[in-house]
């Protein structure tokens, strides 16, 4: 870094030197105020998902368990990582590897036990990592005591399932039924099933052996609190919520609009979904199961369990599950209440690729920052999961460290999928292996080939041993990568620079109070470079360059960011990159490398401005000018991004803290 040393404040046109200090009085005055809100841990931390049969095998069957993933857990400490959601590990058939739940309180036997859970708990509160368990409401299995019970209409659960009676077959011999509407199976086909024994069809959202909760069913939702509280009390931090727009039908089960775009009638697209996804009541259980995760944090203490939601939705559908505003008061306040600490933001996945342009990735942060609720919300960024190919399969392996650059150092909380620290890829041949694991939800189609998700769920690869360290059984559920030889956490702990030491380094920088703080200001510099500087009164500011092409590119950054210093110091950059950190770079002419990621720190707001009071520094009109100019600009982005990153308090806090007072009853 480049110090400037302060100097005496002299001169004769004072004011004109007093103005942009002044204005940056008054900013500095707006964003310190208040209390930090994004102290809390959830708001600090990254977040890691593990798929428990892929991270670690520790009795050589050649699927990940609990005390493989125990084993491990050293190596999220090590990444930097403060909290790790894992993919169900309850009894399930695995017909759709876990999210059909047979039992919601028991361990998947090939996991291990629920000591082995236990044990895992303790080692992740030494290491000071929390674990979240992934809470799949929709659906259970069809294997689950429940639907057996339904079906045999036996009290209480006759109705836990929605159950309806077939529709007359107009062209048939009168005593055939159709499925009682239109609805489809997001995996294909009716989404009803009829189930002979009953003699009435069940709704499944999903697969057949995934029959859907009736959650307009009192009892079911008494269920499912049960569940939550059974899991709050071993000590989990939170959970993460399945295909939580798919909770709620509307009654009466209408026939779903058809699309007009897709003509099959089996297809999931040949319908709008307007009464199977996206109901009110699906955002409304997310407000009860929040306060009861408040509750619960409030008798027992201890750090907040938070939520996670998953939910592929339009953006408006997606930001109602951060809290929900009212027309009504409270108390003389608006009525509110809180949801999901992190509405999953899908954007980086579902509207960026190798293809994507600097425009196209600023349009989509932005999307989601202008989107998000201006009060009381932190953004999320989820770069990859079990569903979706890996970033080096989507984005280009050649861009992992820039695109990993862009994940760690935008405004709030980040979650990478295992693996993608050390820049995993796909591998398509996990889709044609024995056919004793992999993915089997459509079926040995053709179907099941192009929509397999085995491909990005293979195996950790650990070192450069047999099954990448993995297992040390014979075969493994899917094949390792083959090349984990040349591609291993051991080998990149090793270099001097890998993908994993970028990664690593990423994240102890974004530590740093403006990486957890501070405001963006995000520009497409051309087609192919992103630019924005991250700042934050009295802290460093940051700049970040993302060149998306393979040839180098020339940037003079003081263009797009007046104010930055002339010298800019490398505080990260990729592990191809010609620049090393603390390499020192002239703001102005800039030349970054192909696919690279550089962070650059540039000098505190407040020395910069002091840097006009210098006496060697004569401000002009122009100068003057120039700062009023930007503290316009970061006064409209604190507008942009809302006071949450300030901490000023959410309306349902005041109403919150009204009830804890009793102030109701006056
Ligand atoms: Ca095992
Ligand atoms: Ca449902």
């Amino acid at each position: 870094m480049v110090n400037q040393q302060r100097q005496p404040i002299c001169g004769a046109s004072w004011w004109w030197q007093w103005l942009p200090i002044m204005l940056l009085l008054a900013i500095s005055q707006t964003t310190d105020a208040t209390p930090p809100s994004n102290g809390d841990w959830w708001q600090r931390t990254v977040f890691y998902q593990i798929y428990p049969r892929s991270f670690m095998d520790s009795n050589g069957d050649g699927v990940g368990d609990l005390p493989g993933i125990t084993s491990r857990l050293e190596h999220l400490k090590d990444a930097g990582i403060g909290a790790t959601w894992l993919s169900p590990i309850f009894r399930s058939p695995m017909v759709d590897f876990g999210y059909d739940i047979a039992d919601y309180t028991a361990i998947q036997p090939e996991y291990g036990t629920m000591e082995d859970f236990e044990a895992l708990l303790v080692e992740a509160e030494r290491l000071g990592i929390k674990i979240i368990l992934d809470f799949v409401p929709n659906h259970t299995s069809d294997q689950c005591e429940w639907f057996r019970r339904s079906v045999a209409r036996e009290h209480p659960y006759t109705d836990y399932y929605v159950w309806q009676d077939g529709r007359v077959d107009p062209n048939g011999n009168g005593t055939a039924r159709l499925p009682p509407n239109n609805w489809q199976s997001v995996f294909y086909g009716s989404a009803w099933t009829l189930h002979p024994d009953r003699g009435q069809y069940y709704l499944h959202q999903f697969t057949a052996q995934q029959p859907d909760l009736n959650f307009r069913n009192p009892a079911v939702v008494e269920e499912m609190r049960e569940v939550l509280r059974f899991w709050l009390r071993k000590g989990v931090a939170g959970f993460r919520i399945d295909a939580v727009n798919h909770l709620f039908e509307a009654d009466g089960f209408p026939d779903e609009p058809e699309t007009g775009t897709d003509r099959d009638p089996l297809s999931y697209g040949f319908t709008h979904h307007i009464y199977t996804k996206d109901l009110l009541e699906d955002y409304d259980m997310v407000y009860q199961w929040r306060a009861l995760l408040d509750d619960w944090s409030r008798v027992h203490g201890g750090d907040a369990r938070i939520i996670m939601t998953e939910a592929y939705a339009n953006i408006t559908f997606t930001m109602k599950y951060y809290h929900a505003e009212y027309d009504d008061e409270v108390d003389g306040q608006p009525r509110a209440a809180a949801g999901s600490h992190m509405p999953f933001n899908f954007l980086l996945i579902t509207d960026l690729n190798r293809d994507s342009s600097a425009q196209d990735f600023v349009y989509t942060i932005q999307k989601w920052l202008t989107y998000m609720p201006r009060v009381g919300a932190t953004a999320n960024w989820v770069l990859g999961n079990h569903d979706q190919p890996r970033v080096g399969t989507r984005y280009g392996a050649e861009r992992i460290d820039a695109i990993h650059t862009l994940l760690l150092t935008l405004p709030g909380i980040a979650v990478t999928y295992y693996g993608e620290e050390i820049g995993m890829v796909d591998n398509p041949d996990a889709i044609s292996s024995d056919g004793g694991g992999g993915d089997s939800v459509t079926g040995a189609s053709d179907a099941f080939i192009v929509f397999s998700r085995d491909p990005e769920r293979t195996p950790f690869q650990w070192d450069g041993t047999a099954n990448a360290g993995f297992s040390s059984g014979p075969t493994t559920w899917l094949p390792v990568h083959p090349n984990y030889r040349e591609l291993n956490l051991a080998a990149q702990r090793l270099a001097e620079r890998s993908h994993y030491k970028t990664y690593q380094a990423l994240v102890a920088l974004r530590a740093h109070e403006t990486f957890r703080k501070g405001s963006i200001q995000l520009v497409p510099y051309s087609s192919s470079v992103v630019v924005y500087v991250r700042e934050l009164a009295e802290a460093d500011t940051f700049v970040v360059v993302i060149n998306l092409v393979a040839g180098e590119r020339a940037v003079d950054l003081v263009a797009v960011f007046p104010k930055l210093s002339a010298e800019l110091s490398v505080a990260s950059s990729g592990s191809a990159s010609n620049y090393r950190v603390g390499d020192i770079v002239q703001a102005d002419k800039l030349i970054v490398g192909g696919y690279d990621g550089l962070v650059l720190r540039s000098m505190p707001l407040m020395s910069r401005a002091q840097q006009n009071l210098d006496g060697k520094r004569h401000p002009t009109p122009a100068t003057v000018w120039s700062a009023v100019k930007d503290a316009a600009v970061i006064a409209s982005i604190i507008i942009a991004l809302g006071s949450s990153y300030y901490g000023l308090r959410a309306p349902w806090q005041s109403v919150a803290s009204g009830l804890a007072e009793g102030s109701l009853k006056k």
